[in-house]
């Protein structure tokens, strides 16, 4: 670690005038405490020591007797184990017991921070401090820290216990004495407690920042794009399947105005396909479950296993969830934020739609296999929701016009053909209809002139993902998390210490894993993973294969690359090594919908999707310059994966320009229980995140910092 050891806490302990800390009250300084440095075990006869047991998990133990190498233990349940004493961790004071700030310990080896959290978490202390960091560990069940009581002592400052509270209290803090706009940035893995640990942050400002009313419609977007965005997964019954930035503004006097959402890379696919043991999303089974009489009888309403989409994943209901009730909950949402009647009436026609085209069946009437549509109720009932004839129904998911050496043609498609058109139009009009729902949050909480220019972003979206086997999803949501590690890092680790450097402060470097490599890998033009997969999505006879193989032919000497036998390869993220199974990448990459899909769009009655093609229409002009995309619209030249690098640098970009607050959700056990605390499970994830890392590195920096200019200001403003 670094050499400042009594300086720096001493300034730490200057910048935090808070009540003392058990580690000031303890008295040591926090000196070299290196991982897994064992020196001091020997030399300071200490008898509370942490044991590895041999499932692995590390438990806190007292040394009975030392003799030659090995020591006999006491373990936990009174059990008395023989251990090499070289394998023994040192353990801190009891009087380090739960302290609230990691950086307080006085041996940070990973057995003590484990323990320390695993404390806290034992006596629902969920929140700690990893310097800079807040640690929110997943309870699981309701925890006693929060509402009206608990926001009322975190303004008055009566409490100063690591909190989301004190999170977004420093940033509205910040955002008005510093002038500077604030970004809250929440990531963590699928059911670590991101989304909820926003909504806990957006709570707090809303109550804070309240008054004109607006405050509760910003509140009540959450349970519509839940609704439409998020769905049951194997990892967490309400997993967010799109990435949100939420930007709060307030006005000059520090009242919220009004709000505007981005969304991230919706997972369509879901729409058509769910494995098994997940659903779709909810907004589906809501409305078969709780859409009153005449709405059900107006959309042709079944019940929700009576639906192909629905039942391929045998999964219909979540544990502890009415899902009749939350629909009324996202009518009353949408009653809020000012989506009318008639509206709302699209919008479920719409998902009933989607629902009911799912259901459309083909027969097949040549030898050839090329198909019609059966008309049947599936047919008759998405033709009437949509406004369109059966014929043209019929017309576009049989018939595919193209163009051949500038000739005409008409195309009859095959059964596999057409069942593909059929689920690329289903995912179009929910995308489109998510889109659209945005926009009328949008609209609704614009700030217009109220604009001041000051605001708080929430940033929630997906954490790292490594599976078993990992697609394109996997692919796009890794390289976000590589782009926002990198901004971690750059905050915590690399501005930092530039500025020690800079400032002539005499200071021993810490070594941070830079990830730019990595970033190089996906970035780098024109022999970078996503340059190359847009190469390949462009040509006409490209497959997943001739894609794998020419990443493996440009880039097998890049060390975050290692190509695989057949389709796969491996990416060496700052979270792990991943292996990617390039089946679908190009497909996905490309999501293509013909341009016959968006012209039948354009032609149906019902204007959400009508006005989304439409728009799409007004985009291309001109066809013929997109050679290999022979009948597709202008707009959708961008692949998906450009689209996303674009969203995510203009994100980075926006966050640039902020002040960065750091929560990181921690998933103690996979089987979204309370009291289970998984070591192994939450140690990977501390070191995904840095979180390490960063106590370490702050513990040995100077943690506050303010220009002469800021301090003078805020002695003044506190002062006058
Ligand atoms: V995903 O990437 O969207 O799949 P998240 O967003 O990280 O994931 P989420 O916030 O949805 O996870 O949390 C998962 C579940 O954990 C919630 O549905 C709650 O049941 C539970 N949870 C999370 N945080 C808290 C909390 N502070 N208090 C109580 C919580 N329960
Ligand atoms: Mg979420």
């Amino acid at each position: 670690a670094g050499g400042g050891g009594e300086a720096n806490s001493a300034s730490s302990a200057a910048a935090t005038p808070r009540r003392p800390s058990p580690a000031a009250a303890a008295g040591p300084s926090p000196r070299d405490t290196r991982w897994g440095d064992t020196s001091s075990y020997g030399a300071k006869k200490k008898n509370r020591v942490f044991c590895q047991l041999p499932n692995g998990d590390w438990a806190l133990c007292t040394v009975i007797t030392t003799s030659g190498d090995e020591s006999v233990l006491k373990v936990p349940e009174g059990k008395v184990l023989r251990l090499k004493t070289e394998s023994l961790q040192p353990a801190n004071p009891e009087i380090l017991d739960g302290v609230d700030d990691l950086m307080q310990l006085s041996y940070l080896s990973e057995p003590s921070v484990l323990y320390n959290l695993q404390y806290r978490y034992s006596q629902d202390m969920i929140y700690t401090k990893a310097g800079p960091v807040l640690v929110a560990v997943n309870p699981f069940k309701k925890v006693a820290l929060y509402g009206n009581e608990y926001i009322k002592a975190y303004r008055n400052k009566t409490m100063d216990s690591p909190h989301v509270y004190a999170i977004a209290d420093s940033a509205l803090r910040e955002m008005k004495s510093d002038e500077v706009n604030q970004s809250i940035i929440i990531s963590g893995e699928s059911g670590a407690g991101k989304t909820e640990t926003a909504k806990i942050a957006m709570q707090y400002l809303a109550s804070l920042g309240g008054g004109s009313g607006i405050e509760y419609e910003i509140l009540q977007t959450n349970p519509i794009l839940e609704a439409f965005g998020n769905a049951k997964t194997l990892r967490n019954d309400n997993s967010s399947r799109f990435g949100k930035l939420i930007e709060i503004h307030f006005s000059t006097t520090g009242r919220i105005c009004g709000a505007m959402i981005q969304t991230f890379l919706l997972e369509k696919s879901r729409v058509v396909q769910c494995a098994v043991g997940e659903r779709s999303y909810h907004i589906f089974y809501q409305l078969c479950a709780g859409a009153p009489t005449t709405l059900r009888e107006k959309l042709n309403l079944k019940k929700v296993d009576e639906y192909k989409y629905l039942k391929q994943s045998c999964c219909y209901s979540i544990a502890g969830v009415d899902d009749a009730e939350m629909f009324r909950a996202v009518t009353e949402a949408m009653n809020i934020v000012h989506i009318s009647k008639e509206d709302q009436d699209n919008v479920f026609a719409m998902v009933s739609a989607v629902l009911w085209l799912g259901d459309v069946s083909f027969t097949i009437i040549d030898n050839e296999n090329h198909v019609e549509i059966t008309v049947e109720e599936a047919a008759e009932t998405v033709s009437r929701l949509l406004g369109c004839s059966i014929e043209d129904l019929n017309l576009v998911l049989s018939k595919r016009h193209m163009k051949v050496n500038n000739e005409n043609i008409v195309q009859k498609l095959t059964l596999t053909q057409a069942t593909d058109t059929r689920d690329a139009l289903a995912k179009a009009l929910y995308a489109s209809l998510f889109e659209w729902l945005v926009e009328q949050i949008n609209k609704s909480l614009s700030v217009g002139k109220r604009r001041t220019g000051r605001s708080i972003s929430i940033l929630d979206i997906y954490g790292f993902e490594s599976f078993d086997k990992n697609s394109f999803e996997q692919f796009c949501i890794n390289y976000a998390n590589e782009r926002l590690q990198q901004h971690f890092n750059r905050h915590l680790f690399k501005l930092e210490q530039e500025e020690y450097v800079e400032d002539g402060i005499d200071w021993a470097k810490v070594e941070f894993e830079d990830n730019q490599d990595c970033l190089n890998l996906f970035e780098k033009k024109p022999l970078g993973l996503l340059s190359l997969l847009d190469e390949e999505s462009t040509f006409p006879n490209a497959t997943d294969l001739t894609f794998a193989n020419k990443l493996k032919q440009h880039l097998d000497t890049n060390s975050c690359f290692r190509g695989e036998r057949g389709k796969a390869f491996t990416v060496r993220h700052y979270a792990g090594e991943v292996a990617y199974d390039t089946s679908g990448f190009l497909e996905k990459n490309r999501d293509l919908l013909h341009m016959d899909s968006i012209q039948f769009l354009a032609k149906c009655k019902l204007s959400i999707p009508q006005t989304f093609a439409s728009k799409m229409l007004a985009q291309s002009d001109n066809l013929e310059s997109i050679p290999y995309r022979p009948s597709v619209a202008d707009s959708q030249k961008l692949s998906v994966a450009m689209k996303f690098k674009g969203q995510l640098f203009q994100l980075m970009q926006r966050l640039e320009s902020t002040t960065p607050h750091f929560i990181r959700c921690i998933k103690p056990n996979n089987l979204q229980l309370p009291a289970i605390y998984g070591q192994e499970l939450v140690l990977q994830q501390l070191k995904c995140c840095g979180v390490l890392e960063v106590v370490r590195i702050s513990r040995s920096g100077y943690p506050t910092r303010m220009t002469h200019q800021k301090f003078a200001r805020r002695v003044w403003f506190s002062s006058s």
